[in-house]
């Protein structure tokens, strides 16, 4: 628990929103909270538009000939949906835009540690984002989210400006995490030790860890890759003495520890959102941090599991098989110590705790899938199937998306200083949760059945699975719609939020919504854990 100081009544001050007027001031703004929602507005627009791409594939797959798409149209709108979906929504979406907006108020700071490198941080991401876009009217890339040569070496198209786009988008991820890294060893409040940080400052920390660490060495790929393209340098085309192999190990070197990037920080939202919403003092504070910065570093040594069939050594099979068995054990403690908070809880459905209900049972599927696919035997029976696609979503999708919708609703009033509608967010939860489980559950078992990924037609016996999931599709479509209706709606029409509408400890709760430009009047004091919830008593039982 934290508390102010005593004192006197402050004059009246504007909250951030309202603190200066005029496009330029958001455009020079340094202000993390402003640039948290820049942030926002872009990832939001982004996943959008991905989204309707998504929405095209499926509608395509609703029949096992071809509809309204060749076969090259689908290769780039497949390839499309899952670079935009990556680069521009998910790895910035909760650490970019969440992060930015409630660490400094989780650490009672001012800002964070650079605020000028965060905007630049910010027109940086924004170049890279234009740098992309350009490449549809340059005729699109057809590679696939992961470029893999030789094909990305020879394809014609855009590749080389996409991947220049993915370049100069690594050095916006690698400032941010530069930042944040810093922002929590030197911003923290007065007594606010390691072990009284929210989960979610351990989890954008761990996170912030990996992008710098690993987002070079993508850099340095995509550079090489670029280099191959103009040049002909020959690292990668075996016609000139390169090994296509050596890209594969340089992707995943970065791009498994990536998709930590994008689970990491979901991870550190559910563990606020159960907390809050159940009044329960998280289970097992230590493990959950901890566990954090251990996936964080096992997240380096498993990436050959995504190389089981392309030729690498039996050995470099079997150890990467078990490394990556590793992972489940820290990711297992989460899981564990999360049902364990619940146990007993006095729990409000509230729309954060349905998506967080949500996550456990989705994100629990994306794990155990994926013990499947990093067995080395089973995976040479399901590498490249709708298995694969089923497993990423659930992280991806069920995981991520998840934790950020449900953190979205715990904070939109934090944010915006306007309440949503409680029941318009059950009625989104549970459209949400019906289309997505019915989108990509039948895609297991297509997968399974040996339906390959990246095909825009297939054989009539996948057909009914295949329209399940489609139909899924458009459900998931309309209840993230639904949701982003009610939430721009209560921007005009919403209650007013109060600074502490959830109740809650953490140091965000301890100033105005929408906070004022300097977040608080006076620095803050932690006194305690931001888990103790003042009705509850030490024994963890509810009055
Ligand atoms: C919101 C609902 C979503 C739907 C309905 C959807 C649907 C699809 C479909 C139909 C494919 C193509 C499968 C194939 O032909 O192999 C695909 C691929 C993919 N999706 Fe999604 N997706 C969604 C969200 C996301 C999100 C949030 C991410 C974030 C990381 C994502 C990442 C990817 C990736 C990386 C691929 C692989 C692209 C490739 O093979 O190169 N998707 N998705
Ligand atoms: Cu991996």
């Amino acid at each position: 628990m934290a508390h102010h100081p005593a004192h006197a009544d402050h004059a009246p001050e504007p909250d951030y929103i309202r603190a200066k007027k005029g496009i330029m001031s958001w455009l020079v703004t340094v202000d993390h909270k402003r640039l948290g929602l820049m942030y926002l507005a872009s990832v939001l627009f982004f996943f959008l538009v991905a989204g309707i791409l998504a929405i095209a594939l499926r509608t395509e797959l609703f029949t096992p000939g071809q509809d309204f798409m060749s076969a090259q149209t689908y290769n780039k709108v497949f390839t499309l949906h899952g670079a935009i979906m990556v680069f521009l929504f998910i790895i910035p979406s909760v650490p970019a835009a969440m992060g930015n907006f409630l660490l400094p108020l989780m650490l009672g700071a001012k800002d964070v540690a650079f605020p000028k490198l965060n905007l630049l941080s910010f027109y940086v991401f924004s170049v890279a984002a234009i740098m992309f876009i350009s490449t549809l009217v340059m005729g699109s890339i057809d590679t696939g989210w992961t470029f893999y040569t030789p094909y990305s070496t020879a394809t014609g198209g855009a590749a080389t400006m996409a991947v220049f786009a993915v370049f100069v988008a690594g050095f916006s991820s690698i400032l941010t995490g530069v930042n944040f890294v810093v922002t929590v060893h030197r911003m923290r409040a007065p007594g606010q030790t390691w072990d009284r940080l929210p989960l979610f400052v351990w989890a954008i920390y761990a996170t912030a860890v990996i992008q710098v660490l690993a987002t070079p060495v993508l850099a340095i790929t995509v550079l090489l890759l670029g280099l191959e393209r103009i040049f002909g340098v020959g690292i990668f085309d075996p016609a000139l003495g390169g090994d296509p192999v050596l890209f594969q190990h340089f992707f995943w070197f970065y791009s498994h520890p990536a998709v930590y990037i994008m689970i990491l920080p979901g991870f550190g939202i559910i563990s606020e959102l159960l907390t809050v919403h159940s009044r329960k003092h998280i289970f097992g504070y230590k493990a959950i941090a901890l566990s954090s910065v251990a996936i964080a570093i096992i997240s380096f040594l498993v990436w050959g599991h995504h190389m089981f069939v392309s030729g690498q050594s039996e050995l470099a099979g079997i150890v990467f098989s078990f490394l990556t068995f590793a992972v489940a054990v820290p990711t297992a403690i989460k899981v564990f110590s999360w049902v364990a908070t619940l146990y007993k809880g006095s729990i409000s459905y509230t729309t954060p705790m349905w998506y967080g209900l949500m996550f456990l049972w989705t994100f629990t599927i994306g794990g155990l899938t994926g013990l499947y696919l990093g067995t080395l035997s089973i995976d040479v029976h399901l590498h490249d199937t709708y298995f694969v696609v089923a497993h990423f979503h659930y992280v991806m999708v069920g995981g991520t998306v998840v934790a950020f919708i449900g953190g979205l609703h715990h904070w939109w009033g934090k944010m915006t200083g306007k309440m949503y509608n409680e029941k318009a967010g059950a009625i989104g939860a549970l459209l949400v949760f019906v289309g997505f489980n019915g989108t990509f559950l039948t895609q297991f078992f297509l997968g399974h059945q040996g339906m390959p990924r990246r095909y825009y037609a297939y054989l009539s016996e996948y057909q009914f699975l295949h329209q399940i999931s489609t139909i899924g599709s458009w459900i998931l479509a309309a209840g993230l719609l639904w949701t982003m209706i009610y939430l721009l709606h209560s921007l005009w029409y919403g209650e007013k939020a109060t600074g502490n509408y959830w109740n809650a400890t953490s140091l965000e709760w301890h100033t105005q919504s929408p906070p004022i430009e300097h977040n608080f009047h006076d620095t803050p004091h932690v006194t305690g854990s931001p888990y103790d919830f003042p009705e509850i008593d030490k024994s963890g039982a509810t009055h």
